[in-house]
């Protein structure tokens, strides 16, 4: 019988090319790409700290992670030969273990992208990584780091490598030895993405820690924001000075929003801003403030020139704006207790909410990625969401961050993070922190709230 015998062959031939189509929302794997201390574990981490904060769930997979949990003590950069074939065969189970776990947080977790941090250095492990996306319907996206400034490798050795978990108790120069032999073993057998065998693959080459860009076949709108991002970055040191404005006159009646002038210690404030930005001695400080009096008084006191966005003018509280909160208690229970319930998201009638103003600050977060020295002079809900940002905090813990009044936060980015001082000014103000209720049942959905009549009746 031919028939049936044709039908079996067509769909084994379906079978075997095994892919599934990609949608425009399909997952992205991003994998990165280079020879080790080219910034790749920076960049993943960045990359899904930002992707995170603007609302696309992202997780890297770090291989190296995997292998210091198969193999507890490392020894040397003799691991790392392409021809220790036992190593190999380790190093190769610890990547398919975390491409597993990949699935599993597109699967289980609603991931919607995973970066997968390794050197991924020869064709090889890439066309592994390309049938797996492919058997799955995932989108590839690979951005490779190229660089090859001696000093620049250097400093990252310094920052990043020396203290990693590999060389603990080692000593420094020999740690440094054994790393730059790490390197130079990977360098037999590296063989970069290639502009013409990988014309139909989506990439991005980035030159000497971004000073030239090779972009190729961008597949979406993720993928165009994930580019745009990297063009961005820099990693001159700096450091970001972040504080709301002085007391205003609504803050010491407990009124929300409005737009008042400082009270007399908000002024005191700002006089004790100016001078402690002049201790500071911050090379080309660049001032921003939002449109709102508050804010703009404050920076008037330093004396310098300053920038006014409108994308940092405080949450809009709509029909609750210049309410107190006991107010707003009384007027719009319903509304007040739906806030507590899910603060992020929750949004004031004819107003924001937090994430709404997620996305009004993410221009100011990619100008505050271009820029050296900022300070920045704004509000609290606005403070909350930058922070958010730099800290890497959940969307849940975000609006519940304290950022009190006459106090300066001072970030400045170390290693694969940043580190967060705080000054108090030392000008006495109001609090208006407000304490998530304790007795708030955050998996309750808002609408169940409104259900009062038992089901059966
Ligand atoms: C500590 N880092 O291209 Cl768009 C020190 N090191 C340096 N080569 C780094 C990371 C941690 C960051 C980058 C980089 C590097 C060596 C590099 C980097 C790469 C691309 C871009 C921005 C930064
Ligand atoms: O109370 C000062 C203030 O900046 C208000 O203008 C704003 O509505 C509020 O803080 C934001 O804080 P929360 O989101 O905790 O109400």
């Amino acid at each position: 019988m031919e028939l049936p015998q044709i039908e079996h062959v067509r769909r084994r031939r379906c079978d075997s090319a095994a892919s599934r189509p990609t949608f425009c929302n399909s997952p992205t794997v991003l994998v990165m790409v280079g020879l080790p201390a080219r910034g790749k574990t920076y960049i993943s981490k960045k990359l899904t700290r930002y992707l995170n904060w603007i609302g696309v769930p992202t997780k890297v997979f770090n291989v190296g992670q995997y292998r210091r949990e198969a193999v507890q003590t490392y020894q040397n950069y003799e691991f790392f030969r392409p021809d220790n074939e036992e190593a190999m065969s380790i190093r190769k189970a610890c990547a398919s273990a975390a491409l597993k776990d990949v699935a599993s947080y597109f699967t289980k977790e609603h991931g919607q992208v995973a970066v997968f941090d390794a050197t991924n250095t020869t064709r090889e492990r890439r066309a592994v990584i390309l049938s797996f996306a492919r058997e799955r319907g995932y989108k590839v996206f690979f951005v490779e780091s190229i660089c090859d400034d001696p000093d620049i490798i250097a400093e990252n050795i310094r920052q990043v490598k020396i203290g990693s978990p590999d060389y603990v108790d080692r000593d420094k120069d020999e740690a440094n030895q054994d790393f730059l032999q790490r390197i130079e073993v990977y360098k037999t057998c590296y063989v970069p993405i290639d502009d013409e065998k990988d014309r139909k693959h989506s990439y991005i080459k980035i030159f000497n820690v971004g000073t030239r860009y090779l972009v190729n076949q961008v597949q979406d709108h993720i993928q165009s924001r994930i580019v745009y991002y990297l063009m961005n970055i820099h990693v001159a040191p700096r450091s970001i000075y972040l504080s709301r404005h002085g007391e205003s006159e609504f803050n010491l009646i407990g009124r929300i929003g409005g737009d008042t002038a400082l009270s007399p210690r908000g002024q005191k404030y700002a006089s004790a801003l100016a001078t402690f930005i002049k201790s500071q001695n911050i090379k080309d400080l660049k001032v921003w403030t939002s449109h709102m009096r508050r804010t703009i008084q404050t920076a008037e006191a330093l004396g310098v020139q300053y920038e006014q966005w409108k994308a940092l003018n405080e949450i809009d509280a709509g029909v609750c704006e210049e309410l107190t909160y006991e107010e707003i208690q009384e007027k719009f229970p319903e509304e007040f207790a739906m806030r507590d319930q899910d603060k992020y998201r929750y949004r004031y009638p004819k107003g924001e909410s937090y994430e709404d103003l997620v996305h009004r600050l993410e221009p100011v977060i990619m100008e505050l990625e271009r820029q050296e020295n900022v300070l920045l002079i704004c509000h609290q809900a606005i403070l909350r969401c930058l922070l958010a940002y730099y800290l890497d905090k959940p969307a849940d813990e975000l609006p519940y961050q304290r950022c009190p009044l006459h106090t300066v936060l001072k970030l400045t980015p170390i290693a694969y993070g940043c580190k967060i001082e705080s000054f108090y000014l030392n000008i006495e103000a109001v609090c208006t922190h407000r304490e998530r209720p304790m007795n708030v049942d955050t998996n309750r959905k808002p609408e169940d709230a409104l259900q009062t009549v038992p089901d059966h009746i």
